[in-house]
C-alpha cells in the first residue's frame, strides 16, 4: 500500500478472502477528518483491485465507529474553502468501491460516520450503536449523503426527524426500520460482520460483484431501465466459470469451488 497509513489499520486475511479496514483516531471518536478518508479511500481502492480480497469489514471500535466529520477541522472554514477543498471527491471514490463492504458498527455512528456507514453495502450493529445525523445542532445539514440514503433506508418520516432534530436512534430501533442489517452483543459485533463478509467470500466475486452493482443501480433509476441492467449483467454471468462450477456442483451434489474466473 506505500505509506503506512495513520489514522486506519487494515488487517488482511480475518477470514479467507476477507479483509478489515479499522479506523483508528479513537480519542477523537473516530472524527472522519480528511487525511482519514484519503487512507480509506486508498485503502478501498488497493483491497478492491486484490485478488485474495472478496469482501471487506470497515468497524471502528467499541465506544464510535465515527462521531462525524471533524468539526475542529471544519470550523474556521468558508464556502470557497469546502469548495476548493472538494472533500466529496473521495466519497465518490469511496463510492465506486465493487466488492462488497460492511459496516460493523458500535457506540456513536454520527454524521458523516452515520454516511460511511450507509455507503457500505450492509451495516452489523452492536446493541450498543446509536446512529445520527446531529449536523442541525451545528447549524449544517448532512453533506455526504444522508438526505438521501437516510431516506431511502427508512423511509421519509424518520429520515426527517432525524435529519431536522439530530435524535440519535437505538441499534433496535435501526433494525425495524430497515437501516441495518442485524444487531448482536457487543462482544459479537466485529465477527459477526467478518462471518457474514466470509459468507458472501465463498460466492463467486464476479456474480457478486455484479450483483451488488444491480442492487444499487435500483436506486439510481427507474424499474425499467434497473430491470434492463439486472438483465444484462445476468447474461454476462453466463460468460464465467464461476457460472459453469456453480451449476455443474449443484448437479453433482458437491460444494462450488469459485475462481473468480
Ligand atoms: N469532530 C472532532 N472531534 C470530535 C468529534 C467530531 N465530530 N466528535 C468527538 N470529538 C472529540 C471531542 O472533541 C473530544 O475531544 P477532546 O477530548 O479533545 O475534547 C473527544 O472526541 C471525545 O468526545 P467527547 O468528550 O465529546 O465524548 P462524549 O462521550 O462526551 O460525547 C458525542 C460523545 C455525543 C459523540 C460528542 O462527542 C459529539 O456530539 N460529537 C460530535 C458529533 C457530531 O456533531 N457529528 C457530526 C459532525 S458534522 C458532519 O459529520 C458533517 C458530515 C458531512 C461531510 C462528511 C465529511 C467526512
Amino acid at each position: 500500500l506505500g505509506m503506512q497509513p495513520q489514522f486506519i489499520i487494515i488487517h488482511q486475511q480475518v477470514a479467507p478472502y476477507v479483509a478489515h479496514i479499522q479506523l483508528n483516531r479513537p480519542k477523537e471518536l473516530n472524527a472522519l477528518n480528511l487525511q482519514l478518508m484519503s487512507e480509506l479511500r486508498d485503502a478501498l481502492k488497493a483491497l478492491d483491485a486484490d485478488d485474495t480480497v472478496r469482501a471487506i469489514v470497515i468497524s471502528g471500535n467499541e465506544k464510535a465507529f465515527a462521531a462525524g466529520a471533524d468539526i475542529k477541522q471544519m470550523a474556521d472554514k468558508t464556502a470557497i474553502d469546502m469548495l476548493n477543498i472538494d472533500q466529496f471527491s473521495t466519497w465518490d471514490a469511496i463510492k465506486k468501491t465493487r466488492k462488497p463492504v460492511i459496516a460493523a458498527t458500535s457506540g456513536f455512528v454520527l454524521g458523516g460516520g452515520c454516511e460511511l456507514a450507509m455507503l457500505c453495502d450492509m451495516i452489523v450493529a452492536s446493541e450498543t450503536t446509536r446512529f445520527g445525523q446531529p449536523e442541525i445542532k451545528l447549524g449544517i445539514m448532512p453533506g455526504a449523503g444522508g438526505t438521501q440514503r437516510l431516506t431511502r433506508a427508512v423511509g421519509k418520516a424518520l429520515a426527517m426527524e432525524m435529519v431536522l432534530t439530530g435524535r440519535m436512534i437505538s441499534a433496535a430501533e435501526a433494525l425495524q426500520a430497515g437501516l441495518i442489517n442485524k444487531v448482536v452483543p457487543v462482544e459479537l459485533y466485529l465477527q459477526e460482520a467478518v462471518n457474514l463478509a466470509a459468507e458472501i467470500a465463498e460466492k463467486s466475486p464476479i456474480a457478486v460483484k455484479l450483483a451488488k452493482e444491480a442492487v444499487l443501480k435500483a436506486f439510481d433509476t427507474t424499474l425499467e431501465e434497473g430491470l434492463h441492467f439486472e438483465r444484462k449483467n445476468f447474461y454476462l454471468l453466463f460468460a464465467s466459470q464461476d457460472q459453469q462450477e456453480g451449476m455443474q456442483a449443484f448437479i453433482e451434489k458437491r460444494p462450488p469451488v469459485f475462481k473468480g474466473k
